[in-house]
């Protein structure tokens, strides 16, 4: 599990050689947009309950026979480990975001996951839609400029847009 700072670190340390002004850059801009990420990160934990019965509720919408007797939500215990999975991967999303480096993401939550969504003849590709819709979710909550000092975050909402698509390209 790295952040930003110390895959940098780890790749320069496998060359010999000092951090390069490139790389020293790429760092000073995380932490001169730190608050923002913080603000972002603060955003999604607040409000991850929210995002996840949504997004849901939007999945059941679009696909209603995951929810119909046979479907792989039916059942109050698939439907739990449902909610649940979502809340994991959303966990996670929060965590790369925190980083600012998606390994922790990889290596925790997605490897591995296809293979177990396989495994247990869960849907895949709905999955990956509930991954979408998180996405969407959390991207209109990063970018309410409500009670908040307005400015451009819009490498950072790219950023945690990319941690969105690595999941749910890895679960189909
Ligand atoms: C991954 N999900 C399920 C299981 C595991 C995971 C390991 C099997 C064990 C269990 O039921 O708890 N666990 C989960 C995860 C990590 C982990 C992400 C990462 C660290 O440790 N059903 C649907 C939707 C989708 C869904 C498409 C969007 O209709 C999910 C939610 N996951 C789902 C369901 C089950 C499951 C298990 C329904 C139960 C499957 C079953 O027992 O039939």
């Amino acid at each position: 599990m790295l952040d930003a700072f110390a895959k940098i670190i780890a790749q320069a340390d496998a060359r010999g050689e000092f951090l390069s002004n490139t790389q020293l850059d790429a760092l000073a801009a995380m932490i001169i947009d730190g608050n923002k990420r913080l603000d972002i990160v603060n955003r999604i934990n607040s409000n991850a309950s929210a995002i996840v019965t949504n997004s849901a509720r939007a999945l059941f919408a679009e696909q209603p026979q995951l929810v119909q007797a046979g479907g792989n939500a039916y059942t109050s215990r698939r439907m739990a480990a449902c909610l649940r999975d979502m809340e994991i991967v959303l966990r996670y999303v929060s965590y790369a975001m925190i980083a600012g480096d998606s390994s922790v993401l990889d290596d925790r939550c997605l490897n591995g996951l296809r293979e177990t969504y396989q495994a247990l003849g869960t849907p895949g590709s709905s999955v990956a839609v509930a991954i979408q819709k998180m996405k969407e979710a959390s991207i209109g909550l990063a970018n309410d400029s409500t009670g908040i000092s307005s400015g451009n975050c819009s490498s950072l909402i790219a950023e945690l847009g990319i941690y969105f698509d690595r999941a749910s390209v890895a679960v189909v």
